[in-house]
């Protein structure tokens, strides 16, 4: 069926091929993206968007010697079919498969690791003055989104680059989407620059002169005097760069002589090309957004609408908890770093325009920017995954924290996220915000708790963050009500005579679980700052063995705090601090990912009994 894809397993082949023959495998590639995905899910309007950019990358570089670094790295599996995975493709973003983003382990074609988007030009630069150091003639090339390129590294990386006499390329993959449509004023820009006199100009010049080949050259040249007699130079050309195009990124007759002709130029140079998401399937063109990532699905019948009447997601109550919330407080105003879906913000942009901020891939200016409000009497909810706020932590400390200002972050993603892997994982939250001073954290157990949790951090004069899982929770009912919590106050949900089980946020399904089998006592600790310092004691002087549960780092983390507690309190007791390990762990489904590090209720029985040894599991009092 994809007979000139099937015998591409490397670009050296891809190489050898006609020019004329990368049409058909371009029809190949799409037709071949689209069935995989459709069957393993994944990322699909991004991939459909870049088949033609990955041929022609391939095709005109000598790969993997050339480096093609992609940002965020979700639009790389036509790379990844072209170079040697295409049979890989049947286990992508699976337990022991391969991974939905570049990696450097996974392919020597996979030259940068990323996930987390506006890297590209950075490590490009970096590797591009590495070369130059070491004398080498290699070329490299970013190639870097229009939603990835509103993101402060990548200015920083231009601001940069665009001084030095460095060799690179940057590709400006511009699909005027994010994963929603795109944001901003630069976003804006872009439109104008497709659109506005600089192309007319542009058509102009190519006009004139003709497509002919060996006129290319001449072409470019009588194109920058157009340019120069009639437009202002771009912003790119203000960055030091030398900015050609726009080009349709779906014509491999524009792409490839367009990318022979700019390889051998040098200095900074960047390359527009426009591309359409979902490109060659009508239903993802109509609708990017819900193609941006998919579950399986059949090609022919499109992704299902019909909601299940199943379990509510963390995501959606939230959702719910800020339309509620915002209805009851003027001051409320909400946050999305361009997450808009993934964080459940759709309905609430919908009730509260005015107070709705996507603020585009800026994390670092999303805090900073929620901290201003909340300077000025206003109410900030940032809706972050626990992943990318670890963009903004110098602004967490350094504008909310130390400033004590009242901004709630509604951190979701928290533990494993599943098929995303190492570079999404929730792994570290606790760790890093339960070092700063005047931080409220919450970890709730279940739906209802995390509704009554968002109120609680609500309510607060300081900074507070509630963290909750990928998915949906127990299925527990969601009271309209909100009541605020006690602060710091834990809650005992299993008497047993054991062991004692502190457990902190989602896993307490599980704790409960080992609770009944090893008749443990189980506690809720739903907070983990401040942590409820008088339950931790009496526990403690209770139990032999105190045991810490929670989906973060070990390292750091929640059962840490009550580790510190106890030395610094000078109490004796064993502690087992049960948690995430000291290791990146890839992808895979949460429950497989959990079971794998010994987060399952089984484990955690087996855990415990290994460290009881031949010990009675009977409370001392
Ligand atoms: C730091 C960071 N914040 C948020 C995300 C989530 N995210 C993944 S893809 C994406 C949109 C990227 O848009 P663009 O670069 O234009 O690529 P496109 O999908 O349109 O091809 C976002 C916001 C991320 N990967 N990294």
């Amino acid at each position: 069926m994809y007979e000139l894809l099937e015998t591409i397993d490397a670009p050296a082949a891809l190489r050898k091929l006609d020019r004329r023959q990368l049409q058909t495998l371009a029809e190949d590639l799409r037709a071949f993206v689209l069935e995989s995905v459709s069957r393993t899910g994944g990322h699909l309007s991004s991939n459909l968007g870049t088949i033609e950019l990955a041929i022609a990358l391939h095709y005109v570089y000598d790969t993997p010697y050339d480096r093609i670094v992609w940002d965020v790295g979700h639009q790389t599996y036509p790379h990844k079919i072209l170079t040697g995975r295409r049979e890989a493709m049947a286990r992508l973003r699976m337990w022991g498969g391969i991974s939905g983003f570049p990696s450097r382990a996974e392919s020597e074609f996979d030259c940068f690791g990323t996930a987390h988007s506006s890297t590209s030009i950075s490590a490009a630069l970096g590797m591009a003055e590495a070369a130059r150091i070491k004398g080498e003639a290699r070329h490299v090339v970013a190639v870097i989104g229009d939603g990835a390129m509103s993101g402060g590294m990548a200015f920083e990386a231009m601001n940069n680059a665009g001084v030095s006499e460095t060799d690179l390329l940057v590709i400006l993959n511009d699909n005027e989407m994010s994963i929603s449509p795109a944001v901003g004023a630069l976003n804006r820009y872009l439109a104008r620059l497709i659109t506005g006199p600089y192309a007319a100009a542009r058509n102009a010049g190519k006009r004139i002169l003709g497509g002919a080949p060996g006129l290319a050259g001449l072409a470019r040249r009588a194109e920058e005097h157009v340019k120069g007699m009639l437009v202002p130079s771009t912003l790119f050309e203000e960055f030091g760069f030398h900015y050609f195009g726009p080009i349709d990124g779906h014509d491999l007759d524009s792409l490839i002589p367009t990318l022979r002709n700019i390889k051998n130029q040098r200095g900074p140079r960047l390359l527009h090309v426009i591309t359409k998401k979902g490109q060659g399937y009508k239903l993802a063109e109509a609708d990017p957004v819900a193609y941006h990532g998919v579950s399986k699905f059949q090609p022919e019948a499109g992704l299902a609408t019909a909601r299940g009447a199943g379990k509510l997601t963390y995501t959606q109550v939230f959702g719910d908890w800020l339309c509620d919330m915002a209805a009851r407080d003027p001051r409320l105003v909400g946050i999305t770093p361009a997450m808009r879906e993934g964080s459940g913000l759709v309905r609430f942009q919908q009730e509260y325009p005015g107070r709705y901020f996507d603020v585009g891939i800026a994390e670092q200016h999303a805090v900073t920017f929620a901290a201003g409000l909340a300077c000025d009497g206003m109410k900030p909810v940032l809706a972050i995954y626990s992943t990318f706020l670890q963009r903004g932590y110098d602004q967490l400390i350094h504008d909310v924290c130390i400033q004590n200002l009242p901004v709630l972050f509604a951190l979701d993603r928290a533990g494993f996220v599943g098929p995303d892997g190492a570079t999404h994982h929730g792994a570290f939250d606790l760790t890093y915000l339960r070092c700063l001073p005047n931080m409220t954290i919450m970890t709730p157990a279940d739906e209802n708790e995390c509704r009554q949790m968002l109120y609680t951090g609500f309510t607060l004069d300081g900074p507070s963050a509630v963290r909750y899982p990928r998915g949906s929770g127990a299925g527990v009912a969601v009271q309209k009500e909100m009541t605020a919590l006690p602060l710091g106050k834990a809650q005992i949900r299993r008497n047993g005579r054991g062991v004692v089980i502190l457990s902190f946020g989602s896993l307490l399904g599980s704790a409960l679980a080992a609770g009944d089998i090893l008749d443990a006592t189980v506690v809720n600790m739903r907070f983990v700052k401040p942590l409820d310092e008088s339950m931790v004691h009496e526990m403690a002087a209770v139990y032999d063995l105190v045991v810490t549960l929670e989906e973060n780092m070990v390292a750091g983390g929640a059962g840490s705090a009550v580790s510190e507690l106890l030395a610094a309190s000078r109490v004796r007791v064993e502690v087992l601090q049960l948690g995430m390990p000291d290791k990146f762990v890839e992808q895979g489904d949460q429950q497989q990912l959990l079971t794998s590090v010994g987060l399952d209720t089984d484990a955690i029985v087996r855990a415990i009994r290994l460290r009881m040894g031949g010990r009675r599991l009977a409370a001392r009092a």
